[in-house]
């Protein structure tokens, strides 16, 4: 059973236990509008289910738990981007913190202690205001956002469940992990979508906020597999999920920007930073205040060393520079076929970040 089966990392995660021949259920939530996208090639296939469910529901979960009787839960459901944490906190809490509280009673008095594994997604954002880089499974936790102190809340309750009840539950705190399905509000996607826009005359520009922040980026199909393995242990165990290399905001852009034949410089600091077209002089990529965060996380860079050698897991299967090419080969695609009415514009996108609709 998947929660978050409709996200990035649900959808990943189906395709790959479909593969190995699972039964995969995945719980969706109501909605007036059509976001299946991610499984939609998925929901012809006779051993993939999709029940209604909500982590805010106790009992749709004891409800769905109860029905399916799973061997496996991935609990991947949660208000999972940061910066609207900070709009929505309690909400934020509801779904991320006691959620998994939810899905581990639900599992308890459906009477599945025992024969239930549940992996539970956690974070590098614990590290937050971080105190040791890199960070590893020893790592003091600082959570520098509402989301991130809900995780923590999630963490914690899985290791009392593990030690309390013997069940077999374990957190995989997963740094960034992105790909070609990533949402369109988080900054790698942010950033592909727009260079792809930018090159095919349809955006003028891109505006984002810390170019400086660190963040030790994983492809999201890599990742998948290490939720897996972690099921199969003989224990249950908390492992670091990283690639163990560490880039700026900044590279990640003058990289989506070479892909497409655009050769960017940045000039400036802080809010009169500009990354400019080397060969015209445009400006193509402005910082807004508007972007930044009431508490920003700027230097994640996970040690993989334990899944490497506990799991056997390559973290650089797929290296940083196929995973910038792979996400702006995809966006050059999709943003090709997009018609004027399908358009997801650039002030949408940011509208959204900021918790406006306009
Ligand atoms: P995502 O694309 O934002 O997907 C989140 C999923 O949770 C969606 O399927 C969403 O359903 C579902 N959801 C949200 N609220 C729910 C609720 N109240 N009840 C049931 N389902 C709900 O996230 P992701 O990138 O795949 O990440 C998966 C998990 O890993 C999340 O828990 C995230 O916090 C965590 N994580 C992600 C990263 C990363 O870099 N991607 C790193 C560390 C940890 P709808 O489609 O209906 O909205
Ligand atoms: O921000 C900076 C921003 O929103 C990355 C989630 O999956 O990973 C994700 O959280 C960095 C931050 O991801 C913009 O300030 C600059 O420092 O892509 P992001 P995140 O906050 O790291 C963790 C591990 C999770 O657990 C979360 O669920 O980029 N940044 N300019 C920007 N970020 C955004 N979104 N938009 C900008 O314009």
């Amino acid at each position: 059973m998947i929660t978050g089966v409709t996200g990035q990392d649900g959808s990943f995660l189906s395709e790959f236990l479909l593969e190995k021949g699972y039964e995969v259920h995945g719980l969706i939530r109501r909605s007036s509008t059509d976001y299946r996208a991610r499984i939609a090639h998925l929901e012809n296939n006779e051993h993939f289910h999709l029940h209604y469910g909500d982590l805010g529901d106790s009992m749709s979960l004891m409800s769905v738990i109860g029905q399916i009787r799973p061997d496996e839960i991935y609990n991947l459901a949660a208000q999972s981007h940061v910066q609207v944490s900070f709009n929505v906190p309690e909400y934020t809490a509801d779904v991320v913190a006691t959620g998994v509280l939810r899905v581990l009673e639900a599992v308890r008095l459906c009477g599945l202690a025992d024969t239930c594994r549940i992996y539970q997604a956690s974070t590098s954002e614990l590290y937050g205001k971080v105190e040791e880089v890199p960070q590893s499974e020893n790592t003091p936790f600082h959570p520098f956002s509402p989301y991130a102190v809900a995780k923590q809340y999630g963490y914690w309750i899985v290791k009392e469940y593990r030690e309390a009840y013997g069940m077999y539950c374990c957190s995989g705190i997963l740094f960034n992990h992105e790909s070609e399905r990533r949402g369109e509000t988080f900054v790698t996607r942010k950033i592909t979508l727009a260079a792809s826009r930018i090159k095919q005359g349809k955006q003028d520009k891109l505006v984002l906020g810390n170019l400086s922040a660190l963040r030790d980026w994983g492809y999201a199909r890599d990742y998948v597999e290490c939720m897996w393995l972690m099921l199969q242990q003989d224990k249950p165990e908390d492992f670091v999920i990283a690639t163990g290399e560490q880039h700026s905001v900044r590279e990640f852009c003058k990289l989506a920007f070479q892909y497409i034949g655009i050769d960017l410089t940045f000039e400036g600091t802080g809010e009169e930073e500009k990354g400019i077209d080397k060969a015209t002089g445009k400006v193509l990529i402005e910082v807004s205040p508007e972007f930044y965060r009431p508490t920003d996380v700027v230097n994640l860079w996970g040690d993989p060393s334990r899944a490497k050698e506990a799991l056997g897991w390559n973290p650089t299967k797929t290296s940083f520079e196929e995973l910038v090419r792979i996400m702006v080969e995809h966006d050059m695609e999709q943003v090709a076929k997009e018609r004027a009415e399908e358009y997801i514009d650039l002030q949408k996108i940011e509208s959204l970040e900021k918790g406006v609709i306009r």
